[in-house]
């Protein structure tokens, strides 16, 4: 059992005893009915106190048991909660550390709660797509009002145990030995003649409770545009506001199994579980020891470099920023301080703490200042000479096991790790522009880099709040990889009769953040234009289209010279189809005998999504990334993919991947069809009826 069972001179103590979060799972929810049961069966009981080992008092269901028998194997966690509240004896939950989900909903089955300060309290399960299922919708509100109860529910947010000490939520909020504590409190209680209280017998009294419902309602109108669950919360709240707590507990139970069935559910779990699966390597074990990393240097302060340095300042570890200029160096300064008060102007930084900060930094025009770097990220040009040249110069000057790290989108990283006599100490760390506000961080493995330097980027990469994926070596690592065959696939459809505004529009609705034409005119077309000029002498045998040259050769690269595939207005953002790329577009067609059609939104989203899809299988195939879910993540925290979707391979699961592989074919049977190379890895699993993330 998952629980441990314990006297104390007339108090019975349960201890849940599950790590790493006490997941209330079978054995777990099975071992806290055994130890009511014995407890009520002891004389020599009077009262009892139930609480958790380790880091939780319980982080909630255990969800790696969702959709699986054990989900709803008796005793269920609403029939553990029923059988704790029906104790004669009290029963008293002393948390610690973490309450959440079912693990609060436990606390409230309770008669009493006492909490140490600092313990995270939420039920957020809203997060994962459903709503508490175990009497929180309906003992919440009891237990703390019904707007504190709601915020808590539809937000989904922690609220830390001291701000709640007068929310009649806790009885107590102890500052010394919460085990001593409980037991006392226990003893006091144990003492009292029953009936103990329960939150369920309590009454919610708001004085417009519909009202403030229909207010809630408004309120999450944005969140839930693409999510069932927070209108379903709110609903559940409501039909025990309206009829009573057992029809509240009934209505809550059909939501709960009505949500749990959700794709959206689905994506949103399976973004919870890639999150940290993501940070295991599968050949690096758990325990492998990590370099301490105390102080770091940038080389660069241009945007991505100043972005860089910003993360680990961000995390209070002190950067020496390197530049050849000193206007350069300055200039970059200026960046970082431009980026903290636009923080501070939004009231999400104090001013003495944009000091602090910018106080670590330590600016200079010397390599011969990076000797103490624990690890060392070069942000320079995109150019391999001027990597070897960096990458010598920092072998001769970097300390013994100091991590080299490159921040290159497109070079090859074996290539750089042998410019230097150390390439095991070698890695490279994709960083995404902006580089201090997006999440996505691609650590590329170079066929050297040594276990130990990945565990420390890794370790690394959350503290600086970074989502890592670890890729292998290979053109474009993982998510430009796959963008390039998306792109094509885009120029293509241009090629075949469809406009940009067209496209744009049939990706955004399905939940892309920002089109290809619009993302290309943001990031400016010039960049792609490089890229495909080296492709072109790389592989002259790849077919694009060259329909893009054309539009750089027009001079527009998108809003930083007032027009790309739109039209910009000064000052304005806002993408206007263009007349004048329009009319390039039929031209082209025409000159490359390109019979237009009529092309249906449904085709260009599978067009480019089944792009990712195919391009991600073979990246799988290669090795290039361990898991499926870890292409998932890189698509929903690097290129705006849609989270309510998971992630182009979970995506492909839900479509099915014999449907996907019925698409590709019919695809590379038409025009540009050379382009469809069907990877071998989605007919397999077609054939067995299996997907990506099985
Ligand atoms: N069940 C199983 N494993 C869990 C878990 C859970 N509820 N929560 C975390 N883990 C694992 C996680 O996968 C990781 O595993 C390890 O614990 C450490 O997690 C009926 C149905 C609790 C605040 O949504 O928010 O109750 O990678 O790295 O930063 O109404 O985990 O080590 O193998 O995040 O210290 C509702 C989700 C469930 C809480 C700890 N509960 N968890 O944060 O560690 S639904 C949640 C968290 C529910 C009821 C419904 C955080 C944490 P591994 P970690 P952390």
């Amino acid at each position: 059992m998952a629980v441990d069972y314990t006297t104390h001179d007339g108090v019975a103590v349960i201890t849940l005893n599950n790590p790493p979060v006490n997941g209330l799972g079978l054995s777990t929810r099975a071992g806290i009915v055994e130890g009511i049961e014995r407890a009520q069966n002891d004389p020599a009981i009077k009262a009892i106190v139930l609480t958790g080992a380790g880091k939780a008092f319980s982080g909630g269901a255990d969800i790696t048991e969702f959709n699986t028998p054990k989900a709803t194997q008796e005793p269920t966690l609403a029939t553990v909660i029923k059988i704790v509240e029906g104790s004669v004896k009290p029963v008293v939950a002393a948390i610690h550390s973490v309450a959440m989900g079912g693990g609060l909903e436990l606390a409230l089955g309770a008669h009493y709660r006492i909490a140490a300060p600092g313990a995270q309290i939420a039920l957020p399960e809203v997060k994962l797509g459903i709503l508490p299922g175990a009497g929180g919708t309906q003992r919440l509100p009891r237990a703390i009002g019904l707007e504190a109860a709601l915020n808590m529910i539809v937000s989904g947010a922690p609220v830390l145990s001291e701000k709640l000490a007068d929310s009649g939520l806790f009885d107590e909020v102890v500052q010394g030995d919460l085990a001593e504590a409980a037991l006392a409190f226990a003893r006091k209680v144990g003492a009292k003649e029953g009936p103990h209280p329960k939150v369920r017998e309590r009454k919610i009294e708001h004085p417009n409770a519909a009202g403030f419902i229909q207010f809630a309602r408004n309120s999450v109108a944005g969140i839930a545009k693409n999510f069932p669950a927070p209108h379903k919360c709110i609903d559940a709240v409501e039909a025990g506001v309206q009829n009573g707590f057992d029809k509240g507990l009934e209505f809550e139970r059909e939501c709960f199994i009505a949500l749990v069935q959700t794709p959206e559910s689905h994506a949103l779990r399976h973004a919870f579980f890639g999150e940290r699966a993501a940070s295991k390597i599968p050949d690096v074990p758990a325990d492998t020891p990590v370099r301490d990393i105390s102080t770091v240097a940038v080389i660069g302060a241009g945007t991505m470099g100043g972005g860089i340095a910003m993360n680990f300042i961000n995390a209070g570890i002190p950067v020496t920023l390197l530049e050849t200029r000193q206007e350069a160096l300055d200039r970059g300064l200026a960046t970082i301080r431009k980026n903290y008060e636009a923080t501070v102007k939004k009231g999400k930084l104090k001013p003495e703490a944009l000091e602090q900060r910018m106080a670590l930094i330590t600016p200079t025009l010397s390599y011969d200042d990076l000797k103490h770097a624990d690890l060392i990220v070069e942000a320079v040009f995109e150019e391999l000479g001027v990597k070897e040249q960096v990458f010598k110069r920092l072998d001769e000057v970097a300390k013994p096991g100091a991590i080299l790290a490159s921040n290159t989108s497109t070079l090859d990283v074996d290539k750089i790790a042998a410019f230097t006599k150390r390439p095991q100490d070698v890695v490279g760390l994709h960083f995404f522009s902006p580089a201090n506000v997006m999440k996505l961080l691609e650590v590329v493995r170079g066929k050297d880099t040594a276990k130990d330097v990945l565990a420390t980027v890794m370790k690394l990469a959350k503290k600086i709040r970074k989502t890592a994926v670890v890729s292998g070596v290979c053109d474009g690592f993982i998510g430009n990889r796959m963008i390039e065959q998306y792109i094509r696939q885009a120029l293509f459809m241009l090629e075949e009769g469809a406009l940009p505004a067209q496209v744009d529009r049939a990706i955004e609705k399905f939940g892309f953040a920002m089109g290809p034409f619009r993302m290309s005119d943001l990031a400016g077309n010039d960049i792609g234009w490089a890229i495909r000029k080296r492709r072109y002498l790389e592989h002259p045998d790849m077919h694009y289209s060259k329909i893009a040259d054309r539009l750089c050769e027009m001079g527009r690269f998108g809003q930083k010279t007032g027009g790309g595939w739109y039209d910009y207005k000064a000052g304005d953002r806002t993408a206007y189809p263009s007349n004048v790329v329009d009319e390039m577009i039929g031209e082209f067609s025409k000159d490359t005998n390109a019979a237009r059609r009529k092309i249906g939104d449904e085709e260009i989203v599978e067009r480019l999504v089944f792009a990712l899809v195919n391009e991600g299988a073979k990246i799988l195939e290669e090795g290039i990334a361990s898991k499926a879910s870890d292409i998932d993540m890189v698509y929903l925290t690097g290129y705006g993919f849609p989270l309510y979707r998971g992630g182009p391979m979970l995506y492909a699961d839900t479509v099915g991947l014999y449907n996907v592989e019925r698409a590709i074919r019919r695809y590379a049977a038409r025009p540009n069809g050379d382009a469809w190379q069907l990877a071998p890895g989605i007919a397999e699993l077609a054939a067995k009826g299996r997907g990506f993330n099985d």
